[in-house]
C-alpha cells in the first residue's frame, strides 16, 4: 500500500486521495527547497559577516531590479501553479457523478447514521460498493450543533449542519473498513464521535442490501478501538430495519406528505391546489415574488418545510404555507424529497 511522504499521510483509499497527495508532495518539496536555498545561505552570512574587530560594515545597497523581479515573479508563478492545481481537485470533489448513489448522512452528539434509497437506516457504520460513486447529503439533527464528516483514507471532509444540506462524495475502489472522524469539535464525546465506511465488494454489497449477514472486510489503517459494542448494536438494527421490510424511501416520503397533510394544497400530477403541484418539481427553476429564481434542491424543500415564509414563490400570497419546523425528522424531510423526486 502506498503511503506518501514516508508513510506520514494515511491510506490512499479514493483517487482523490492520490490527487490531494499529489499535490501536498508538491506544496512540501517547495517548502523543503526554499528552506534550504534560504536558511542555509542566511546561517552562513550571519557566521561568515558577523560584526568583530577588523571587518568593516558594507555599503549601503539601496536596490537591485533583476534580483527583485526574480523574487517576485518565481513565486508568483508557483502560487499560481498552487491556485490551479488545488482549483482543478477542488473542482473534482465538488462535481458529482449523474449516477452516484445517494446516502444520507445526519449527524448527533454523538454518532453518525445513514439512510439509503430503500429507507433503511443504519448507525455508525456506511455500506457502499467498491468502485461506485457515492454521493453524500449530510446534515445535522435539529437542534444539534456543527459536527463535521471526515474519511481521512478519502480525504473528503464536509461540514454537518443543521438545518442545511451539504454535499459531497467519493469512489473508493479499496474494500474494508474506513474509519470515519468527526472533525468539528462538538462537546464532551466528540472524540469518540467515530465510525466506519465499509467497502464491499459489489456481490457483498447486493447480499447486506437485502439484509443478508456479510463477512466484513478487514480494517485499512488506524482502527476503532470500542468496535465490538458498537458493531453489535448496529447488527441489530440491521435486522430490525430488515424485518420492518425494505421500503422504498419515496413510499415512505409519499406516506408522510399524505400525513402531515401536505396533499391537500400540493398535487402530485400537475394540477393546481391551493399551492404548485409536485408533478417535475425537482431540480426546476421557482420563480419568487421578489423576482429572483431559485433551483429546486434538497436545501429549498427543507426551506419551504421548516421556514416557508421566508420566501415566497410569485404569485402566492405570503403565508399560506404553514411551517412544519419540529413536526418532522430529518429522515422524514429526506424521505419526501426522495418522493417529489420521484415525480420527475
Ligand atoms: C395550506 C396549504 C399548504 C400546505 C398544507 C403545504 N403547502 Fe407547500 N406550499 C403552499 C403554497 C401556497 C406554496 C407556494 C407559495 C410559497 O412559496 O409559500 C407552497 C410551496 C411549497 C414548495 C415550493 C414549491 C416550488 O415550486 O418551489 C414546496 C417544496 C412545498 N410547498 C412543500 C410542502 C410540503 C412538503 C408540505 C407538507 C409537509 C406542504 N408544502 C404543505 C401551500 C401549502
Ligand atoms: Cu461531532
Amino acid at each position: 500500500m502506498s503511503n506518501g511522504l514516508w508513510g506520514t499521510l494515511p491510506i490512499q483509499g479514493t483517487q482523490f486521495a492520490k490527487d490531494w497527495d499529489a499535490l501536498y508532495t508538491f506544496l512540501f518539496w517547495v517548502c523543503a527547497f526554499f528552506f534550504v536555498i534560504i536558511v542555509v545561505p542566511a546561517i552562513f552570512f550571519i557566521v561568515k559577516y558577523r560584526e568583530r574587530p577588523g571587518i568593516k560594515p558594507a555599503s549601503h545597497i539601496e536596490h537591485n531590479s533583476i534580483l527583485e523581479f526574480t523574487w517576485t515573479v518565481i513565486p508568483t508563478i508557483l502560487a499560481l501553479i498552487i491556485f490551479a492545481w488545488g482549483w482543478e481537485v477542488y473542482k473534482k470533489t465538488t462535481q458529482i457523478p449523474p449516477n452516484a448513489m445517494t446516502v444520507r448522512v445526519v449527524a448527533k452528539s454523538w454518532n453518525w447514521s445513514f439512510q439509503y434509497d430503500d429507507g433503511r437506516i443504519v448507525q455508525t457504520d456506511m455500506y457502499v460498493p467498491e468502485n461506485t460513486p457515492v454521493r453524500l447529503l449530510i446534515t445535522s439533527e435539529k437542534n444539534d450543533v456543527l459536527h463535521s464528516f471526515f474519511v481521512p483514507n478519502f480525504r473528503i471532509k464536509k461540514d454537518a449542519v443543521p438545518g442545511m444540506f451539504t454535499t459531497t462524495w467519493f469512489e473508493s475502489g479499496m474494500s474494508g473498513q474506513h474509519l470515519i472522524f468527526c472533525t468539528e469539535y462538538c462537546g464532551a464525546s466528540h472524540s469518540n464521535m467515530m465510525g466506519r465506511v465499509v467497502v464491499l465488494s459489489k456481490d457483498e454489497f447486493e447480499k447486506w442490501k437485502w439484509g443478508k449477514d456479510v463477512q466484513l472486510p478487514p480494517p485499512v489503517g488506524p482502527e476503532f478501538l470500542n468496535w465490538d459494542q458498537q458493531a453489535s448494536a448496529e447488527v441489530d438494527l440491521r435486522k430490525d430495519a430488515h424485518a420492518k421490510g425494505l421500503n422504498q424511501l419515496a413510499q415512505q416520503g409519499a406516506q408522510v406528505v399524505q400525513s402531515m397533510g401536505c396533499v391537500s394544497c400540493h398535487s402530485s400530477d400537475g394540477s393546481a391546489r391551493i399551492g404548485p403541484s409536485y408533478h417535475k418539481i425537482f431540480g426546476r427553476e421557482a420563480v419568487l415574488a421578489d423576482g429572483s429564481k431559485v433551483q429546486v434542491d434538497e436545501n429549498w424543500i427543507r426551506e419551504k418545510i421548516e421556514t416557508p415564509h421566508k420566501r415566497t414563490l410569485a404569485g402566492y400570497q405570503v403565508g399560506l404555507m404553514p411551517s412544519y419546523k419540529g413536526l418532522m425528522t430529518d429522515s422524514e424531510i429526506f424521505a419526501v424529497i426522495e418522493y417529489l423526486k420521484s415525480l420527475n
